[in-house]
């Protein structure tokens, strides 16, 4: 059992029993403000290089971190630094916005799991740029995950969308759009056939562009966006965000069934696996896939590389198991032959 399981996780749940978001903004401070040597030792330990190419971007492992941890960027240099290959930032809007209100993050303890209902809380695009700027260059790929502003009406999410993206492509690796968090009103429709079609055209350029899409959508609905996503160039889908069912709640958090918002950990891991066996064989391995859902061991990484992703992302369980988890699944990472590399 390492550092993190037996001492800093026990201390920052207790310190989020009463508000896990506080917790969350606390340690995001404190990576924050680590020192250079710090993260140097940090890297030191938690590093692991084992380089990949997919959709044309060099990554130096196949773990990443999911949109949502750091949506403003506020703690970028702490995650190479703590064995990630890639960091998705965001999601962002092209207006700032203050979320949903308090409180909005729910620890399903005994489950490992996460319910949100954030609804995009962010600084706004111009100041994730600003951000950028001043930041310099990272030294591993950088994802940029895009949302609609909650105040636009759909009818104008494109023109939304393509704010941010101008803002925005010129730091980022690789554009995440994000249509299918549930906790911005409608924003799922964006997944619909016309709607992702407008987007992709609105958005092509020289930056890969990825579709973050719902573990609930059904398999015709995935399989009709698909074919959109490849008649449009979209460089790859990252599967999955949050899911609007319950199953797999531990009988002592059932209570969190009736909160709203979207349910990640655990609960998720063999629902965004089928979805990522789905899209990979649905699309003949024509479109790289980002797996992300439930990843709570090495061993579910390598279940979701077997069913077809090319890189995995972590949340949730990077909150109940830390940076070991980085490095086992890092470490671990064997791609199945099918996968598209
Ligand atoms: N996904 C996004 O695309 N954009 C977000 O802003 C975002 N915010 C999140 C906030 C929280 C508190 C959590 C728990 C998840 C969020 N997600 C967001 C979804 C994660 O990126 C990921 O897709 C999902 O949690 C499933 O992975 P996991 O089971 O490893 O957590």
């Amino acid at each position: 059992m390492g550092l993190f399981t037996k001492v800093a996780r026990p201390a920052l749940f207790r310190l989020g029993d009463g508000d896990a978001e506080h917790a969350h903004e606390w340690t995001l401070n404190r990576l924050a403000s680590l020192p250079a040597p710090a993260l140097t030792a940090m890297r030191r330990w938690y590093g692991f290089s084992n380089p990949v190419e997919v959709f044309g971007v060099r990554f130096p492992n196949r773990v990443g971190l999911a949109a949502g941890m750091d949506k403003n960027g506020i703690a970028l240099p702490a995650w190479p630094a703590l064995g990630f290959g890639f960091v998705e930032v965001g999601t962002v809007t092209a207006k700032p916005q203050p979320g949903n209100d308090k409180p909005r993050l729910f620890r399903a303890k005994e489950s490992e799991g996460i319910v949100n209902r954030m609804g995009f809380n962010n600084a706004g695009a111009a100041a994730l740029a600003d951000r950028l700027a001043a930041l310099g260059p990272l030294d591993v790929p950088l994802g940029v995950s895009l949302g609609k502003s909650k105040v636009t009406p759909l009818e104008e999410a494109v023109e939304d969308y393509l704010t941010s993206y101008r803002l925005l492509h010129p730091y980022a690796d690789y554009i995440a759009v994000n249509v299918s968090s549930p906790n911005t009103p409608g924003l799922r429709n964006l997944q619909d056939k016309d709607a992702i079609a407008a987007l992709l055209k609105a958005l092509a350029g020289p930056v890969p562009v990825l579709v973050k899409i719902a573990p609930d959508l059904t398999e015709p609905a995935i399989a009709e966006l698909l074919e959109v996503c490849l008649a449009h160039g979209a460089a790859g889908i990252i599967a999955t965000n949050t899911t609007l069912s319950r199953d797999g709640l531990a009988a002592s958090d059932r209570h969190l069934a009736s909160e709203a918002g979207g349910l990640s950990g655990a609960p998720l891991t063999a629902r965004a696996r089928q979805v990522v066996r789905f899209v990979h064989t649905e699309s003949g391995g024509r479109l790289p896939i980002i797996g992300v859902g439930g990843i709570m061991s090495a061993d579910d990484a390598s279940r979701m590389f077997d069913a077809g992703a090319a890189l995995v992302q972590l949340y949730s369980g990077f909150i109940y198991k830390g940076p070991d988890l980085v490095l086992a699944v890092a470490r671990g990472a064997r791609p199945s032959r099918t996968a598209v590399a």
